[in-house]
């Protein structure tokens, strides 16, 4: 495959069709997207799915659908008589796929090896249906570093809790690092966007991606917590001072297979709790459904603009 790395590693993500850095595939006889329930040969995935610019991915399996269905009205989506929308995945039970013209809304689950799964299916789902030109987000939450709650947080950088900026994996007994890098280009225009919401603020930063939500984020309130209260504090500015702005579960790999693809991409989480005054997360459950629509209407936004609706 024709990428272009820079010293560093780095591949410039572009535009262009979407290819699959794997040459085992095109000898396979059928490609099963298992955790999706569909198949290069039981689908007709052009048909189905060739018309993809955006694929937006969140945890949730309800948010995405809800993501789906808000997609709708913000694009003027019209649903084809006597349809409605289907959750196209609802065979495999564990993730969900909704599409809304141009719009892919799928649900990844918590953490990177369930996210890993869905992105490698989505990937080749894109590929098989010789789709072109899409770019990739995620519409997460997260927990912030000295940011009000409510704040989003764009990802200019992601690293793991060693603060490298590298998904390791092992592969064959040896462990390979796949660097996360994202599309600084893409952060400063999603954040153009997001400044124009009023109520809130929305920053670039670093976000920090663990393998665990409560010893792994520094908290004291799991079943187990072998450190203390200092011991947390110090870690956790040590981090903010090195430009961590939030803390999450699944950006490290987002950035690292979407880089590895060459597709451009973004990560936008709200924040929805200050880790530097608390662990637990107390904003009522309205509260919490207002600040996860943060970033699906910035990202409603952007595509509406790409698509020239506004
Ligand atoms: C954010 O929220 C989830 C944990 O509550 C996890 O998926 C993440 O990255
Ligand atoms: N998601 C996380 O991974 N951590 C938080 O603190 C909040 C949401």
């Amino acid at each position: 495959v024709d990428v272009d790395k820079d010293i560093t590693g780095r591949i410039t993500p572009r535009d262009g069709p979407v290819t699959v850095r794997n040459p085992h595939i095109e000898s396979l006889p059928e490609d099963v997207l298992y955790h999706l329930d569909l198949s290069d040969k039981a689908n007709d995935l052009p048909a189905m799915f060739g018309d993809v610019k955006f694929v937006c991915f969140g945890g949730s399996p309800n948010r995405m659908k809800k993501f789906a269905e808000f997609m709708v009205n913000e694009i003027k989506y019209k649903i084809p008589a006597g349809l409605q929308l289907m959750n196209i995945s609802h065979g495999s039970d564990r993730y969900v796929l909704y599409k809304v013209g141009p719009v892919l809304s799928v649900s990844h689950g918590m953490g990177i090896p369930s996210l890993s799964i869905v992105f490698h299916e989505v990937l080749k789902l894109l590929y098989h249906a010789n789709c072109t030109d899409v770019k990739m987000f995620r519409l997460g939450t997260s927990g912030g570093l000295g940011l009000e709650p409510g704040t989003v947080v764009i990802t200019d950088a992601a690293v793991d809790g060693l603060l490298r900026p590298y998904m390791e994996v092992a592969t064959l007994g040896m462990v390979l690092q796949h660097p996360a890098f994202l599309d600084k280009e893409l952060c400063e225009e999603i954040l153009e966007i997001a400044n124009q919401n009023e109520g809130y603020n929305s920053v670039i930063g670093k976000t920090m991606c663990t393998y665990d939500f409560y010893e792994g984020q520094a908290r004291l309130d799991g079943a187990f917590c072998d450190f203390t209260a200092e011991d947390k504090m110090a870690f956790l500015k040590r981090i903010h001072d090195r430009g961590v702005k939030n803390i999450e579960m699944e950006s490290l790999c987002f950035a690292a297979m979407a880089h590895r693809a060459a597709v451009k991409s973004a990560i936008i989480c709200c924040t929805i709790v200050d880790r530097l005054k608390s662990d637990q997360i107390t904003a009522t459950h309205d509260t919490l459904e207002e600040w996860q629509m943060r970033p699906q209407k910035i990202i409603a936004q952007y595509i509406r603009k790409q698509m020239g609706l506004d």
